[in-house]
């Protein structure tokens, strides 16, 4: 019985090629499937390994918090960085709502949130003043 069969259509001719796996081939079978079975046994390893994690990311907040800023300024974030102990640099990953309004005096906050693969959650925040300087 054929393992493979490849039919190729080509220019509207059409070719068929039959690969068998060859009587000679037959012990080194097992061995294909042993190699699959580890393959599998080790991408499972490594989820394990992620489902273990239970330590979420830390979140560094750069510059000043709080912060005091004069009304109808311009506030720019300086942002904050994140570190987990498997994933490492998760900076590039932080979710960051920014809902300072710069017209209206009030104490805000900005969120920096970021997830690890495991699903552990950071969440942080940094808080920004508006004031009125007199
Ligand atoms: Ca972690």
């Amino acid at each position: 019985m054929s393992v493979c069969d490849n039919y190729w259509f080509l220019d509207g001719l059409s070719y068929l090629w039959n690969i068998e796996i060859n009587t000679d081939m037959k012990p080194f079978l097992p061995v294909t499937v042993l190699l699959v079975i580890l393959l599998i046994a080790g991408c499972k390893e490594n989820d394990e390994e992620s489902r273990t994690d239970h330590t979420p990311p830390e979140i560094t907040i750069l510059g000043s918090n709080p912060v005091y800023t004069r009304l109808d300024s311009t506030y720019v974030d300086a942002g904050a960085t994140a570190y987990d102990n498997v994933d490492g640099d998760l900076t590039s990953s932080i979710q960051t709502t920014n809902n300072v309004n710069i017209h209206v005096e009030g104490t805000y906050t900005v969120n920096y949130r970021v997830s690890d693969r495991a699903g552990n959650i950071a969440d942080t925040n940094r808080v920004v003043k508006v004031l009125i300087f007199k």
